[in-house]
C-alpha cells in the first residue's frame, strides 16, 4: 500500500484465478506460444513491417517503416495503397466476391445480407456519387447514420476517392453535429430521414436540417431512407440516396493514397473542453486494425461469424466493424437497434440465429445483461460462440467471471482489450490462444507495443500502482488534432518527458499482469491514499447482488475525500447498505470502505456506455450539474439528485 505522502495509486485488490487457453481453442489458433512476442521484440519496426506486407495489398511500397519525430509519427513512408482495395476488391479478385460481409439485422426485425461482390459494387456507386457532388481527395465528408449498411458504404467509398470522413454518432445533437462540421470545414453531410431505436423511428435529418443552418461549408446533404418518416428536402442541396445510386457507374477505380493520406477524423468530447479532432491516416492504421483484428479475435474469416456491437459512431466502430473485419473478408453481424427490443433477450437471439462466433462488446453492456438475469441468455443457443471480447472500460472481474460462464458456457477465452481513440487499435489485450488470462487485466501489451506503467516522476515501476504510458510509436496511432498541434503536444506528451500518456492509471501485479485502474482524474484521495475507482467498484460488483458500482470521492472535512458509491442490483436482488460497505472492507481494506452507498436503478453513463463519474462527484456534493450534455439519459441524474436530497434527510 502506498504511503501518505506518495502520489502514486494504491494496489488494494488481489484477483488470483488464472485462464489458461482452453485445449480445444489452442488447437486451432493462429498463435500459440510467444513466437509472435518474440519476433516483435527483437526489432519491432520490421516487426509491424512484416504485418503491412503481409495483411496489407500495396500499390506501392514504401522507403521508409517509421520516421519519428517525437511526437509526429509518420509510418511507411512513400508507400501508396487504397484502404477501400483492400477491404473489398482484393476479396472479391481472390475469387470471395460471394463471401457475406455483412449480415444486417435491423431493430424491427428486418434483414438485409450484403456478399463482399455487393458491397464493392454499392461502394463504387456511391463513390461516383460523392464525385458527381464535387467531393475531391483531401476534402472532408461527414457521416451522420444510424447502424445500417450504409454507413459502411460511406465510410469506405471516402476512402475509396481519398476524401476524409468524420463520422457523428447518430445519437448527438445539432450543436454538436453542427460543431464538428465547423471544425473539419466538411463539404458534405451524409445522414438519413431517421433510425430505429426502442421501437420507434427517431429524426435525423431534422438535426441535420438544424446543424447544417449553423454552418457554411456544406454544400449538399445526402438523405438515405430508412424510418420512413417525412422529411424536408432542400432542392439543390438535399439529394436521396438512393435516387443518386440508381443513376450512378459502378466504375469507380480505386486512386492509390498516400500511406499518410488522411484516412478520417473522428471527435473525442473528453471529459470537458472542445471536442478533438483525431486524426489517423491511411496505411499505419490499416496495418495496424488489420493485424490486431486478425490476431486478438484469432480470425478464421472462411468460418467465423463476428459480431462487435459497437456503433459505428465510436472509434470501436471504425476499427473493429469496418477497416478492421472487411480487410480481414470477415463475415459480421451488424444491428441497428438497442439490446432491449422486443426484450432482454434481443442479443442473445442473434448470436443463436446468425451462429455468432466471435462477440466483442463493452463491460457496461455484460453489467446490464447481469443486471437482466441468466435467464435471458439460457433462452438461446449460445454454442457457436468461441471467443468473447471487452473493451471500453476496465472489466470487474465479477463481470468477467459472469460471462465467461452465461454467456461463453465456460469454453470461450475472453479478450479484454484496451484502446482508446487516439490510439487507433487495440494495444493491451491477451492473445487468446496463447495467453493466460486473469479476470479483470488486460494482461500484457500485444506484440509490436511498448508499455510502461509509470510513478508520479514518470520512472518505470515493475509492480504497484502508476500510470500507463507508451513509450514506442506504433503504427495505428494518431497522427495530431485536426488544426490544434500545439494542443496533440500538451495533451498527450507533455506529462512525461517523451512517452505518450492519456490519462489512464495502471498497475502491474507479481507476474508482471496489467490491470487498468480507470481515468486518473477519477481518482479519489482517501487521508492521502490514492484509491482508484476500479479496485472499489470491483469490490461492490464481488457481492453476489451487485450488478453494476460508480464510486466517487466527495469533500469531506475528516479524511478530504470520501468514498460515495452509487450501486445497481442484479435483477432480483437486495442487500443492505451496512453489509456492502462491509464487504468492500472486507475485500480490499478499510481504508476503501464507502461513507455512503446510494442504490439506483441506473447510473449516468455517457452515449458510448462509459460511467460520467464527473456528474455522480457533482450530485455527491450538492453542487448543480455542470456539462450533461454528453449524457445518454437526461433523466438518470435528476433521480439520483432526489435520492442523494432524501437520503441527506434520514
Ligand atoms: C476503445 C475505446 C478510451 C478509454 C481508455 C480507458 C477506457 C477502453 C479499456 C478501458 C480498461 C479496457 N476508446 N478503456 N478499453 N479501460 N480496460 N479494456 O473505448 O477513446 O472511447 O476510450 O476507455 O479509460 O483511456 S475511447
Amino acid at each position: 500500500m502506498a504511503t501518505d505522502a506518495s502520489r502514486d495509486i494504491d494496489d488494494l485488490m488481489a484477483e488470483n484465478r488464472k485462464f489458461p487457453p482452453p485445449k480445444d481453442f489452442v488447437k486451432n489458433t493462429l498463435v500459440a506460444g510467444t513466437f509472435l512476442y518474440d519476433e516483435a521484440n527483437e526489432d519491432y519496426e520490421s516487426f509491424w513491417a512484416r504485418q503491412a506486407a503481409e495483411l496489407v495489398s500495396w500499390d506501392t511500397p514504401w522507403d521508409t517503416i517509421c520516421e519519428w519525430n517525437l511526437p509526429f509519427a509518420k509510418w511507411f513512408v512513400g508507400g501508396k495503397l487504397n484502404v477501400s482495395y483492400n477491404c473489398l476488391d482484393r476479396h472479391v479478385l481472390a475469387g470471395n466476391g460471394d463471401r457475406k460481409a455483412i449480415l444486417w439485422e435491423g431493430e424491427p426485425g428486418d434483414t438485409r445480407v450484403l456478399t463482399y461482390a455487393e458491397l464493392l459494387d454499392e461502394v463504387c456507386k456511391f463513390a461516383n456519387a460523392l464525385k458527381s457532388l464535387g467531393v475531391e481527395r483531401g476534402d472532408r465528408v461527414n457521416i451522420y447514420l444510424p447502424m445500417i449498411p450504409e454507413a459502411a458504404v460511406a465510410m469506405l467509398a471516402c476512402a475509396r476517392i481519398g476524401a476524409a470522413h468524420s463520422v457523428v454518432f447518430g445519437g448527438f445533437s445539432a450543436q454538436a453535429l453542427a460543431d464538428r462540421i465547423n471544425d473539419a470545414s466538411a463539404k458534405v453531410l451524409i445522414t438519413a430521414d431517421g433510425g430505429y431505436r426502442r421501437g420507434e423511428v427517431f429524426p435525423l435529418k431534422p438535426q441535420a436540417d438544424e446543424a447544417v443552418a449553423n454552418t457554411t461549408s456544406i454544400e449538399h446533404v445526402v438523405v438515405v431512407k430508412r424510418g420512413g418518416n417525412a422529411v424536408s428536402m432542400t432542392p439543390g442541396r438535399d439529394h436521396w440516396y438512393h435516387d443518386l445510386m440508381s443513376g450512378a457507374s459502378n466504375d469507380c477505380p480505386a486512386e492509390p493514397m498516400d500511406s499518410e493520406q488522411l484516412l478520417f477524423l473522428l471527435y473525442t468530447s473528453g471529459t470537458t473542453g472542445k471536442p478533438k479532432g483525431i486524426m489517423h491516416t491511411t496505411g499505419g492504421y490499416l496495418t495496424h486494425v488489420t493485424y490486431t483484428h486478425k490476431y486478438v479475435f484469432d480470425l478464421h474469416p472462411e468460418k467465423d461469424v463476428y459480431w462487435c456491437t459497437a456503433d459505428v459512431g465510436w472509434v470501436t466502430g471504425h476499427s473493429y466493424i469496418v477497416y478492421g473485419p472487411l480487410a480481414n473478408g470477415a463475415t459480421q453481424v451488424m444491428y441497428e437497434g438497442v439490446p432491449n427490443f422486443p426484450a432482454n433477450d434481443r442479443i442473445w437471439s442473434i448470436v443463436e440465429k446468425y451462429k455468432v462466433s466471435i462477440f466483442y462488446t463493452a463491460p457496461t453492456a455484460i453489467r446490464t445483461y447481469m443486471k437482466w438475469g441468466i435467464e435471458e441468455p439460457a433462452k438461446h443457443d449460445l454454442s457457436s460462440l468461441r471467443l468473447l471480447g471487452s473493451v471500453g472500460e476496465p472489466i470487474n472481474p465479477e463481470a468477467w467471471i459472469w460471462y465467461q460462464e452465461n454467456i461463453g458456457g465456460g469454453r470461450c477465452p475472453i479478450v479484454d482489450t484496451w484502446w482508446q481513440t487516439e490510439t487507433g487499435g487495440i494495444m493491451i489485450s491477451p492473445l487468446p490462444g496463447a495467453t493466460t488470462t486473469k479476470p479483470g487485466s488486460a494482461t500484457f501489451p500485444i506484440p509490436g507495443v511498448h508499455a510502461e506503467v509509470v510513478n508520479d516522476a514518470g520512472e518505470p515501476i515493475t509492480h504497484g500502482g502508476g500510470y500507463l504510458t507508451l513509450t514506442h510509436p506504433w503504427p495505428g496511432m494518431l497522427r495530431g488534432i485536426w488544426g490544434d498541434p500545439q494542443r496533440y503536444k500538451d495533451t498527450y506528451w507533455s506529462t512525461y518527458e517523451g512517452k505518450y500518456f492519456a490519462g489512464d492509471g495502471a498497475k502491474l501485479d507479481a507476474d508482471g499482469y496489467l490491470w487498468l485502474l480507470g481515468r486518473v482524474d477519477d481518482v479519489m484521495n482517501v487521508s492521502g491514499h490514492r484509491i482508484s475507482t476500479t479496485e472499489v467498484e470491483s469490490a461492490l460488483v464481488s457481492h453476489p447482488s451487485v450488478a453494476e458500482a460508480a464510486v466517487v470521492g466527495a469533500k469531506d472535512d475528516q479524511t478530504g475525500q470520501a468514498i460515495i458509491a452509487y450501486v445497481t442490483l442484479r435483477g432480483g436482488a437486495t442487500v443492505d447498505e451496512t453489509d456492502l460497505r462491509n464487504h468492500v472492507a472486507k475485500e480490499i481494506g478499510a481504508i476503501a470502505k464507502p461513507k455512503a452507498v446510494y442504490f439506483t436503478p441506473d447510473l449516468p453513463k455517457t452515449r458510448s456506455g462509459k460511467i460520467m463519474r464527473r456528474l455522480l462527484r457533482d450530485v455527491a456534493e450538492g453542487r448543480n450539474l455542470g456539462d450533461t450534455t454528453t449524457l445518454a439519459d437526461q433523466s438518470v441524474v435528476a433521480e439520483l439528485q432526489a435520492r442523494a436530497a432524501d437520503h441527506s434527510e434520514d
